[in-house]
């Protein structure tokens, strides 16, 4: 944590229709080739809440309703002066069809069968706490190459 100077704020949604959970491709830009939820950088003069949906919107074509927030992670990165902390949401109710986009292609997923292997590799130590309806914090660490070294994860 030594040499921090910046932190970027950021959402991450997770639309959730058990026993499915709703992922996407990411196809371009920070985290590509990862299945992941939806969201991204805040804009000036948003709340989070209202970043997480526009985020969806434009990530997915669908309005999400009613989010609770559930967590909130803290990304660090060797040789990397800015961390990111990301807050996480859960959104059971929307409107709309999902729809591929030029940044994520959506696909439904059984709870059961979320693919760890193709995402980032924090997701397997924080989704199962997240699909508890636990609320957490989570901490890690990653190499400069996205390589997971060290974690901590504090759940309610
Ligand atoms: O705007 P951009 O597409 O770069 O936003 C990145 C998205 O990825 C944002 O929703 C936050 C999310 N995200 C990270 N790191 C991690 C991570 O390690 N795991 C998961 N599941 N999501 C992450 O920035």
């Amino acid at each position: 944590m030594d040499g921090i100077t910046s932190k970027k704020l950021l959402t991450l949604c997770l639309l959730c229709q058990p026993p499915k959970v709703l992922l996407g491709m990411k196809k371009r830009g920070f985290g590509a080739g990862r299945w992941n939820g939806f969201g991204g950088k805040l804009e000036a003069g948003e709340t989070l809440e209202e970043a997480a949906r526009r985020e969806f919107m434009e990530e997915a074509g669908v309005t999400v309703k009613n989010l609770s927030k559930r967590g909130v992670l803290e990304f660090f990165f060797e040789g990397n002066s800015e961390m990111l902390e990301v807050h996480v949401f859960k959104a059971m109710e929307y409107s709309g069809t999902p729809v591929e986009t030029e940044e994520m292609k959506p696909q439904w997923f059984e709870i059961d069968a979320v693919p760890f292997d193709e995402m980032w590799q924090d997701d397997r130590y924080w989704f199962p706490v997240f699909f508890e309806d636990r609320e957490f914090t989570g901490r890690f660490f990653f190499d400069a190459d996205e390589n997971l070294l060290s974690h901590e994860i504090r759940a309610a």
